[in-house]
Order: C-alpha cells, then structure tokens, then sequence
C-alpha cells in the first residue's frame, strides 16, 4: 500500500521505523521534516531531531520533472539501495550509510550529509573542493573495475547483471534522453535560444555525428561490462571544501567501463565552458576554468592510475586470468592488455561525455550552469561552445593523445 509521504505525515508514518528513531529521537512529533528534493524524480526529506538527522528519499510513481501524465515504476529505490550497497562494497566511504530500505514504500532513510552542498551549486559558485579528482577518479576506477568480469566470479556477476537488467524503465529514459531525442527534433526536446539554432541543425545533420551516437546507445543497451552509477552528473555528487560523497544511483546498469567517468568529464567541461557567465571578474573566472581542467585531469589520472593498481594487485575475475600472463613470466603481455583495455575506456568516457554535453543543451533535462543565464546572447554562444566541443570529443575520441589533449582544446574553446 503505497502511499507518497508529505512532511505532515512523515513523522507518524515512519516514527515506529527504530533506525530513524534511533537516531533522530524517539519522539516523532519533536522531528523537523523538510522537503528539499530538486531532482527531477523523487521526494527528498531531511528529518532532523534532538538526537540527529536522517535523509528519507522516497520514489514516487511518476517523473516529477514532468508530472503524472509520465508514469516512472517506485521499483527504482529498489535499483538505488542494491545499487549503494554495492557501491559501499566496492568503494567504502564514498556513498551515504543507508539506515533502513522500505521497498513497498519505495523508501530509502540513510545518512544525511552535513555541511555538504550539491556539486554543481559548489562549482557555481567558483569553488574548489580539494582532492576532487582523486576522489572521484578512484570512485570510477574502483566501481568499474571491481564490479566487472575483471573482479567479480562469473555466478556472481550474471545475477547481478540479471537483477540490473529489470530497471527497465531508468535505461529506456537514458536511451531516449541522452542518445536519441537530441540528434533529432524530438518532442521533449527544449534549447532554450533561438540564437542556437543553427548549429543545432548543423549537428542534426551531421550523419558521422548521429551514426557515433546511435554506436554509442549500443554500447549502453548491450555491453554490460560493470555496474555504472548511471547518471553521474555533478548533481549527483556532495561536497565540503575537502570532501566528495556519491548520491543518487537508482540509473544503476550493466554497462561500458568508462559511462559513468564520461558523463562526469562532460559535467566538468560544461561547468568549465559556462563559467564566465558565473564569476564575473576575468582573472578569477580563468582561475577557476584552469582548477575545473585540473580536476578532469586529475580525475582521468587517477582512473588510470587506480585502474592500473586492481589490474596488477586484483585481476580474481573471469577476464584476463594471471596465469594467461604472470605464471609465464610475461608481464609485457599484460601491460599490453591493460593498455588496450585503458584506450578503450577513454575513447568511450570521451564519446559519453560529448553526448552528455548535447543532451543537456538540447534534451528535456538541462543543467542549472546554462540554464541560470538569463540573458540568451550570454546564455547561446556559451551553449554552443559546449555543443561543438561535445562533437569534437564524440567524432574524435579515437584521435586524442589522451586527456591532455582533450584539455588543450577545452581551454581553446574555452578561451575562443
Ligand atoms: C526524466 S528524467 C531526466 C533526467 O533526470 C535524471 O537526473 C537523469 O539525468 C535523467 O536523464
Ligand atoms: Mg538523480
């Protein structure tokens, strides 16, 4: 008996759940309840009482960004709390503490972040948070690789892949929203500029482009290589000054090694791209440009990096077994392999993140660093920098020397 919570209910609703009671305070009607959710899916609540705090996110059986008119299954906070116990697995410390999972309520009660502020509202504000790449570059690294065929047993790895592969209707949004709808005039599409739309008609006729895109959608529907976040934006990351939390993951699926890093990298260089709007001052606004390119640096370098480390100390899984290599003494071979395997990903996050750039220009759902710029002949030739770096990154993905020089010409662009 589903029933969608409000911050009037929730107190006698969940006040018998003892893990909440625990640590908020025995007494519900001394609990603070605050809707807080700006997702475009689901209700947020922070719970705060005289012993603590706690988040309740509770899914709710449709898209909240549209309405009911677009029904969304609650099977979703399913996806999300298998998903953040494997990610707690595969990364400890790095997604929120879950403290109670309700599925017919299709609620999730886990820890609430404090004084962390959403990512994107960071980097808006043009600041830093230290050790960022790293963190997120081990983040990737480590959920890649430990959730794939290069770690896991083969029984363990179909299950899950099995279990992932019902959330359905999360990767049917991704496979329209992102792949599809921007390449064509689709119906939820919005760019918000008319000052955009030439080269929006440049890119929907670009056939190598579409032909890339729809190489890519293949890639999501059926290379079920590791478990992926899903939709690892920079929404979908808490932060202090010196610290970074991964929320959010009920996108969860069986997909490429480099998804989710792509998505981020192409988070980053929207931010990067959108900044001037942000921080007025020219010198400062350069400063900041420069320490959003480290961060894709520094994130691409650590993925590699901590990739490499579980390819030499971890390889327990059905892929690339030692014997193949060390027992023979050929560690050459297996370098060779782990380089292969390495360029792949790259060229793969490069190709995600430059999808990643159009569907947030030219899909239903945008990002608040171009879509807070009021003025449109402030707001489109930022958009369409982003745009046609986007198309570089996805159509040349294969000729890149590696993440520097995709960095090379993000500041070109971005200086441009
Ligand atoms: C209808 S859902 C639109 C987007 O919101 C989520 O955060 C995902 O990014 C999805 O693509
Ligand atoms: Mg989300």
């Amino acid at each position: 008996d589903y029933q969608a919570l409000s911050p009037e209910t929730l107190g006698a609703r969940l006040g018998g759940v003892e893990a909440l009671a625990s640590r908020i305070g025995p007494d519900a009607s001394a609990w603070s309840v605050r809707e807080v959710g700006d997702g475009n899916l689901n209700l947020v609540f922070i719970v705060e009482g005289p012993k603590g705090a706690a988040i309740v996110k509770q899914a709710l059986p449709y898209v909240r960004l549209v309405g009911e008119s677009w029904p969304l299954p609650l099977t979703r906070a399913f996806f999300e709390y298998h998903a953040l116990t494997r990610q707690a697995a595969r990364d400890p410390g790095r997604v929120p503490e879950i403290f109670h999972y309700d599925e017919a309520q299709a609620l999730i009660v886990m820890e609430y972040l404090s004084p962390h502020i959403i990512l994107r509202q960071q980097m808006m504000a043009g600041r830093r948070v230290a050790g960022l790449g790293r963190t997120l570059g081990e983040f990737c690294a480590r959920t890649a690789f430990r959730g794939s065929d290069l770690s896991m047993q083969a029984p363990d790895k179909k299950a899950d892949v099995a279990l992932f592969s019902g959330n359905v209707e999360l990767c049917d949004i991704t496979e329209n929203l992102v792949f599809t709808d921007p390449y064509f005039d689709a119906e939820m599409n919005r760019h918000t500029a008319p000052q955009l739309d030439g080269v929006v008609a440049e890119l929907r006729r670009d056939e190598q482009l579409k032909i890339a895109a729809q190489h890519f959608k293949r890639a999501f529907t059926s290379r079920a290589e590791t478990m992926c976040h899903g939709d690892l934006h920079t929404g979908s990351i808490m932060v202090t000054d010196d610290q970074a939390r991964i929320i959010d993951p009920e996108f969860a699926f069986y997909g490429p090694m480099g998804f989710d890093a792509g998505m981020l990298i192409g988070n980053y260089l929207m931010a990067c791209l959108a900044m001037p709007a942000h921080v007025a001052d020219d010198a400062a606004c350069t400063a900041y440009q420069d320490w959003l390119l480290d961060v894709v640096g520094e994130t691409w370098a650590t993925f590699a990096g901590e990739f490499s480390r579980l390819w030499h100390t971890e390889r327990t899984g059905i892929l690339y077994a030692r014997t193949l290599y060390e027992d023979q003494g050929d560690h050459l071979a297996s370098e060779a392999a782990l380089r292969e395997v390495l360029g792949e990903i790259f060229r793969d996050a490069m190709g995600f993140a430059g999808i990643e750039m159009h569907r947030r220009i030219l899909g239903l759902a945008h990002i608040a660093e171009f879509d807070s710029i009021e003025d449109p002949d402030v707001r489109a030739p930022l958009e369409e920098k982003a745009l046609r770096l986007g198309r570089t990154l996805v159509l040349s993905r294969a000729g890149f020397a590696g993440i520097d020089q995709v960095i090379a010409t993000t500041r070109i662009a971005a200086r441009g």
